[in-house]
């Protein structure tokens, strides 16, 4: 009992002691002239206001991935992968966008707070394309998707899509990084990703050349592509553009989940 007794009288010195500081404060306050009051709210407010939409600006960093490429190529099963870790529904053309906010499955055993991921699926059916306009501001990183079974024949009309991916304002002022995933890789016919980069540099580099000769003022490409003069390669882009291989059939799709994670942090 004695002890509560103590502590209680403790408390209440305490308490006057603090009423006391605080009468001196507001007495201190009052000979402050409001003008320096003034401005010291303002300064106060002000950092406030700045530390929070610092906080803001960082939350807004975008998680979206973007999944483009020919029909075909495979983004559907890759998607599927990616949020459940099997490849169903993956054998019919996609009419419409697939779109998922989610823990990569790979991902769904590990401890601790993880980011998840917004992927979207663009449909490779040329009329659906122009979704891809809508989406691409939001991206934190593109991965085109290239069938490498059925590479050759396919060849022009993917670099017609890389290129008008490449040379969108977006794409180039935000810097996008742009992972170029050669898919199928499950079978041996496969092509190598070298040999479709060095396919897909050769076919870019001709493009250009046709492009910039139909028209100067084509609103559809906003930039142009590489260094004028010199042979096309991927490193002269603005933004980062890589390669990788993957089989979205056999769920081989480590190095696509590296790219997000590299760009989408967890
Ligand atoms: N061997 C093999 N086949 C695959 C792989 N990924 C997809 N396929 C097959 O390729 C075909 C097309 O796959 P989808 O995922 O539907 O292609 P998509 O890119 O979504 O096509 P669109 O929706 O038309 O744009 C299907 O028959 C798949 O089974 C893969 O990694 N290996
Ligand atoms: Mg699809």
């Amino acid at each position: 009992m004695e002890v509560v007794e103590q502590w209680k009288v403790q408390l209440e010195n305490w308490t006057g002691q603090l009423w006391e500081l605080l009468h001196h404060g507001l007495q201190h306050v009052h000979q402050i002239p409001p003008a320096q009051l003034y401005a010291a709210i303002a300064v106060l407010s002000f950092t406030t206001l700045f530390l929070l939409s610092l906080r803001l600006f960082k939350r807004k960093r975008s998680n979206t991935i973007v999944l483009a490429g020919l029909g075909g190529s495979g983004k559907t099963v890759l998607f599927h992968q990616l949020r459940d870790g099997s490849s169903h529904q993956g054998t019919v053309t996609s009419m419409e966008p697939n779109e998922g906010t989610f823990i990569l499955h790979s991902e769904t055993s590990k401890k601790g707070k993880i980011r998840p991921v917004h992927v979207i699926d663009v449909p490779g059916h040329s009329r659906l394309r122009p979704k891809l306009d809508e989406v691409l501001p939001l991206a934190a990183g593109i991965v085109f998707v290239i069938d490498a079974l059925d590479f050759l024949p396919n060849c022009r009309s993917a670099s017609e899509y890389l290129y008008d991916i490449l040379t969108k304002a977006t794409v180039v002022k935000k810097k996008i990084p742009v992972l170029l995933l050669c898919n199928k890789t499950d079978k041996v016919t496969a092509h190598t990703k070298d040999f479709i980069r060095k396919q897909l540099e050769k076919e870019l580099d001709k493009l250009r050349a046709s492009r910039s000769a139909v028209s100067a003022a084509d609103i559809a490409n906003d930039f142009t592509l590489g260094i004028s003069g010199e042979a096309f390669a991927f490193t002269q882009c603005h933004n980062r553009v890589t390669i990788a291989e993957a089989s979205g059939l056999t769920g081989d799709i480590a190095q696509v989940e590296e790219f997000i994670r590299e760009h989408v942090k967890p």
